[in-house]
């Protein structure tokens, strides 16, 4: 007899659980499926499961394809099932593929190809809230993107769209998703359309997928033209959709943390807020070779710009640049300083001068810092007069932490959030102006 095993959240059940589990199946006479428990997906960093571990374990029952069903608890689970229940072989699906290598001292280990289609008729006879989203842009972010996604329960990547086919379609070939060589069919396939494209190309996609009806998250900056950012939020709200900036820091949990001890009082008046994110990028990346939208503010101004206006608001009196350029006339390092009524502030950042990167927020009681990667914010210090009375703050930053935008995207699209305040359209707004404002003092605003 062969037993094979298998393990899954098996959250909003769906097409792409219900052939895994009929493939495990046909692959031996005894099948066992692990469903994990709540507490095991928070550990590791699976958001918004949805369904309670009850019907969880019911959806799968229902399939009629497993002979018994256990609770999983914890990471080392596998290895010490498969001993126990004497396991031939451990099927997973393909978006696992090399993890569970590990697994191949005790049993075959066997992929099965991730079901790249979850039908939106299934859906909605489920009436289930699955959200089928597609992503413009195949770069770097993109790859971030899909590993990310799939810790969100209740968002299915289901494909790419790049105007570069090739691009898309390895793109494609490596997430095993679909890819769409034509933008209509890409929109007809989806609910929600993630924009990791070029900056100077959001905008064009941002009012095309509205004008589709498509949800749109797109990674900052979002515009480079105040005008347009506020063109984009009145037309979404007129077309009853969700348009949401991307900004990972804001939606992490320990920023969000920090804001809230900020603007608590424990530091008394904020006066001074000093934000700095540099990185080092290689000679001949496209951040250093296009003189017209790469440098360092277009880069990283979103990430240094955003605890200011959270902070201060978005009122300031006064904004001066100060950059340093390289032969191409292309900022390399550049100090945006800010005056406010009641405090100043600096957002400074680089792609070719390396600083601390240090996030430091001073009040007329004591302090906050929070040191590089602070917008990535796992652990931050409250500083006062006395130098020993000195408070310490950890939060879990889990992988490259887009789940958390993600999740609150979802949320927003679900009606089940009030996630706005996390980033305001109005703070997206400004930060657009911001942009704006910096392009046209380089002089590199095209009409
Ligand atoms: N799956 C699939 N096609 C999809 C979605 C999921 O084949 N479109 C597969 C997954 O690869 C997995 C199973 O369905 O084998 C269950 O998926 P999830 O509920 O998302 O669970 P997962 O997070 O993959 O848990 O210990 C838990 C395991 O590591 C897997």
């Amino acid at each position: 007899m062969t037993k094979v095993i298998t393990y899954g959240t098996f959250d909003l059940f769906h097409e792409g659980h219900y052939r895994l589990l009929q493939r495990a199946k046909a692959l031996g006479d005894y099948l066992i499926v692990g469903v994990t428990t709540e507490a095991y997906d928070k550990a590791r960093g699976k958001l918004n499961v949805v369904d309670s571990l009850v019907t969880r374990i019911e959806n799968v029952k229902k399939t009629g394809f497993a002979d018994e069903i256990i609770i999983e608890e914890s990471p080392g689970q596998k290895v010490n099932d498969i001993r126990k229940f004497h396991i031939d072989l451990f099927v997973i699906g393909s978006d696992w593929t090399g993890v569970f290598d590990y697994l191949k001292d005790y049993c075959d280990v066997v992929y099965l190809e991730r079901t790249k289609n979850i039908s939106s008729t299934m859906l909605r006879e489920q009436n289930s809230p699955i959200q089928r989203i597609g992503i413009i842009g195949t770069g770097r972010i993109a790859a971030r993107f899909i590993p990310e996604a799939r810790l969100v329960s209740g968002i299915s990547t289901q494909g790419v769209y790049n105007p570069h086919t090739k691009s898309a379609e390895a793109f494609a070939q490596r997430w095993e998703i679909n890819v769409y060589p034509d933008l209509e069919d890409f929109y007809e396939a989806v609910d929600a359309v993630y924009i990791a494209s070029p900056h100077e190309t959001h905008y064009g996609y941002i009012r095309d997928a509205l004008a589709h009806g498509k949800h749109v998250l797109c990674e900052k900056p979002m515009v480079l033209k105040q005008k347009q950012a506020e063109e984009l939020f009145t037309y979404a709200k007129e077309k009853g959709l969700i348009l949401f900036e991307g900004i990972k820091t804001a939606y992490c949990p320990g920023f969000h943390k920090l804001l809230g001890i900020a603007c608590s009082g424990t530091i008394g008046c904020i006066r001074n807020v000093e934000a700095c994110f540099t990185k080092l990028e290689a000679q001949g990346s496209r951040e250093l070779t296009d003189t017209m939208y790469g440098g360092s503010f277009t880069e990283l101004g979103s990430y240094v710009a955003l605890p200011i206006l959270k902070i201060f608001g978005r009122e300031f009196d006064e904004l001066r640049f100060d950059t340093i350029h390289d032969g191409n006339g292309l900022d390399l390092f550049t100090k945006a300083s800010f005056l406010f009524p009641a405090g100043i502030a600096t957002a400074t950042c680089g792609l070719g001068v390396k600083s601390e990167g240090r996030l430091l927020v001073a009040g007329t009681k004591g302090y906050i810092v929070a040191e590089a990667p602070w917008w990535k914010t796992s652990y931050f210090e409250v500083h006062y007069e006395k130098a020993e009375a000195v408070e310490k703050y950890s939060e879990t930053f889990l992988g490259d932490g887009l789940r958390y935008e993600i999740s609150d995207f979802l949320a927003l699209i679900n009606g089940s959030s009030s996630s706005e305040f996390k980033l305001t359209r109005g703070e997206s707004v400004a930060l657009a102006g911001i942009m704006e404002r910096f392009l046209q003092e380089e002089g590199r605003l095209g009409e």
